[in-house]
């Protein structure tokens, strides 16, 4: 079973995507299971195959125990764990040997507390990746973008998964801004100059060098892929970067 959990800052869009590209593997023939781990998610744009909601719900917390909002959160995802061995037989009693699972909207109170990480290790099947979803929106300036990349990499040392970065809603942005935030990616010194020029007569010139300089060692700008939920451009190249997360450049394939 290969599990890909999608992460992402509020409202960056890993449902739609995980809904799309659901439809796009089903399209190639896969059979493919969606599993929502977002215990406050109102209205989803799939149909779940596993939903963490019949098993703690944010909004149930919130009236039950007069709980806030972010509160219920927190408190379902701890609970949520009590109750992984039971989800975990759920997902895995679907069959379906590729599973896509959305996680909750306040990325922090998932990815930076205890028990996100604990779940993501309990749900993984034999192989597993995450799909660290960026809003290309708050990505085409360098420091949008450099503090994207930068979240990226606490998501990827909290998770310590195989990780791809996705530039998701590029029908928002004009082909030109997408080009440039490409060129970026390619040449990274060029963000860097261009980086610190823009913060040049500000306060913050040496963090966002020293960030910057961090994300290159770390290989931090590159597997990154522009794409549109909406739309559905790109999906085929997440696809083959998966592709080759699940293969490990072995010659096998998963199976349809
Ligand atoms: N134009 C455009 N809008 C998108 C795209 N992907 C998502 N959206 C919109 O962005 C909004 C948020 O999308 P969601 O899929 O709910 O995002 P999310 O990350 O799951 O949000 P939360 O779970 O609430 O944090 C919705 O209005 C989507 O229709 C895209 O590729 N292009
Ligand atoms: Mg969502």
């Amino acid at each position: 079973m290969f599990t890909v959990f999608f992460v992402g800052t509020a409202g960056s869009g890993k449902s739609t995507l995980v809904g799309r590209y659901a439809e796009f593997l089903e399209d190639m023939g896969f059979d493919v299971a969606v599993a929502n781990m977002d215990p406050a998610a109102e209205v989803l744009p799939y149909v779940a195959d596993m939903d963490v909601r019949q098993h703690v719900s944010a909004r149930r917390l919130m009236r039950d125990y007069g709980l806030g909002p972010n509160a219920a959160i927190v408190a379902s995802i701890d609970m949520a764990i009590t109750e992984a061995e039971r989800i975990k037989e759920e997902v895995e009693a679907i069959g379906a040997p590729y599973v896509l699972v959305d996680t909750p909207g306040q990325m922090e109170l998932f990815a930076f507390r205890h028990t996100g990480p604990l779940l993501v290790e309990r749900l993984s099947g034999d192989r597993s990746a995450v799909v660290f979803v960026i809003d290309t929106t708050y990505a085409v300036s360098p420091t949008g973008l450099i503090t994207s990349l930068l979240l990226s990499l606490s998501v990827r040392v909290r998770f310590n998964k195989p990780q791809i970065d996705v530039l998701n809603k590029v029908d928002l942005i004009g082909g030109e801004e997408l080009e440039t935030v490409q060129h970026w990616l390619e040449n990274y010194e060029e963000l860097q100059t261009v980086l610190e020029r823009e913060a040049h007569a500000r306060m913050e010139y040496g963090l966002a060098h020293s960030i910057s300089n961090v994300i290159s060692s770390m290989g931090g700008a590159q597997n990154i892929i522009p794409v549109s939920a909406k739309m559905g451009q790109g999906l085929d190249a997440m696809y083959r970067a998966l592709q080759q997360i699940y293969t490990g450049g072995e010659d096998f394939q998963l199976p349809p």
